[in-house]
């Protein structure tokens, strides 16, 4: 699947300091130290609405982090998937009486739109799930003993993992009174424990599926991101990411499943992006109280204005979009681009090492936005709004 194009990352001299993030399986912040290659798995859209800001600021997460490796002169190897089929997307098209797979794909072009705009570094590997069949059904088959039939069905004991539950740190009570709402079928009868979890659907009236070995269907969810991932990256690769709502139960079984088919970990950290709300609810296309990146870019906010809206929050931070936080984005984008270019400017060193030393805290970007405030604020004695622009661009993604 074609993705988009990826802005450049300017180098910056000086060197950067310890990288640490948060990882939610140990509740920690670890030190994040690959060697030569980092490996990033990032949860793609479900394409069936335009991407709205709660979309954006977790994307923007992981963008920060990947420039964060940059900075350390790592290679960067990201691959993201693209749920392009699933029920909620078949659900939409089933009501608008749209054909599903180009629902799907005219909203994952306008989700690459919004990606672009927003200066997001684009995935190396941007695969479907409708592209994936045959890794999925081949990943299925490694699962052996732990895969059982309910009607025309396929179940993952999730006990076949000892394991289970690390990811998100919930026990069984917990994970049981959430999974029903966020896509699980914990009261389905025939299944050998609630929470086990789909893998492979057997064909509805009016679905699309597909042939395999397993018989005719289409993939669960939680196995299309095991399968995209692993061939990609392979296991043990260094983050797996998305918003915390993924946590539990998609992190869980994705990292479940994998670890029981290949007997290794499948990422060494996980990482969560907090969720955005809007008029008091966690914005999503379900409820349909939603901020679109588009309509904001429509209606002529600069992209990078967006970006810095979304720069002020702590990507770990559950917030509240309001319509003011465009306006003090817009007014710290004005001052900032007025301040590169003076002919005299504070000294840049000892900003740059601050916004590194904030980022290296678990990408801490309001801490970096605060010292860009002070430096702007500061007075000027020499000519150091270049390179400041070029770390405020490599680092954190906003061109001025
Ligand atoms: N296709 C799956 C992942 S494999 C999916 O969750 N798609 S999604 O379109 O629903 O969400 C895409 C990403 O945005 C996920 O990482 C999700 O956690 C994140 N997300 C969704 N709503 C919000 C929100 N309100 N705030 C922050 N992040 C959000
Ligand atoms: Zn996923």
């Amino acid at each position: 699947m074609r993705s988009w194009s990826s802005p450049e990352v300017p180098s910056i001299g000086g060197s950067a300091p310890g990288l640490r993030i948060h990882d939610s399986r140990t509740d920690a912040l670890v030190t994040s130290d690959p060697d030569d290659v980092a490996r990033l798995y990032v949860c793609g859209i479900t394409p069936y609405d335009a991407t709205h800001l709660g979309h954006a600021a977790t994307y923007l997460a992981f963008d920060l982090l990947q420039r964060q490796w940059l900075d350390r002169d790592l290679d960067v190897v990201y691959t993201q998937n693209v749920t392009d089929v699933d029920d909620p997307l078949l659900e939409r098209a089933n009501d608008t009486g749209e054909d599903w797979t180009k629902l799907a794909e005219r909203e994952t072009r306008l989700f690459c739109d919004d990606m672009e705009a927003l200066r997001m570094l684009a995935p190396h590997h941007y695969i479907g799930a409708v592209e994936s069949i045959d890794l999925v059904v081949d990943l299925i088959e490694r699962l052996g003993d732990s895969v059982y039939r309910v009607d025309d069905d396929l179940y993952f004991d999730v006990h076949a993992d000892p394991g289970f539950g690390q990811v998100s740190g919930l026990d069984e009570d917990a994970m049981r009174a959430v999974y029903g709402e966020r896509g699980g079928d914990p009261e389905r009868p025939g299944k050998k424990h609630p929470l086990d979890c789909l893998l492979w659907q057997g064909p509805r009236d009016g679905e699309p599926s597909w042939e395999s070995r397993l018989g005719p269907g289409r993939p669960g969810w939680h196995i299309e991101c095991a399968a995209i991932a692993l061939e990609h990256l392979g296991t043990d690769f260094d983050v797996q990411g998305g918003g915390s709502d993924l946590a539990f139960p998609h992190h869980e079984m994705s990292a479940s499943e994998a670890s029981v088919a290949t007997g290794e970990p499948f990422a060494q950290a996980y990482m969560h992006a907090g969720m955005v709300a809007l008029h008091g609810e966690k914005m999503s296309k379900s409820k349909g109280n939603l901020e679109l990146v588009s309509r904001l870019r429509e209606t002529g906010h600069d992209s990078m204005a967006i970006r810095l809206a979304l720069l002020a929050h702590h990507y770990r931070s559950d917030w509240e979009w309001t319509d003011k936080a465009m306006v003090a984005a817009k007014q710290r984008l004005d001052i900032w681009r007025a301040a590169v270019q003076r002919t005299t400017t504070p000294p840049g060193d000892d900003v740059i090492a601050e916004i590194r030393a904030a980022l290296a805290d678990d990408l801490d970007a309001p801490a970096a936005l605060a010292a860009v405030d002070r430096w702007v604020g500061a007075d000027g004695v020499e000519d150091d709004g270049t390179e400041v622009a070029r770390a405020i661009d490599s680092l954190l993604g906003v061109r001025l």
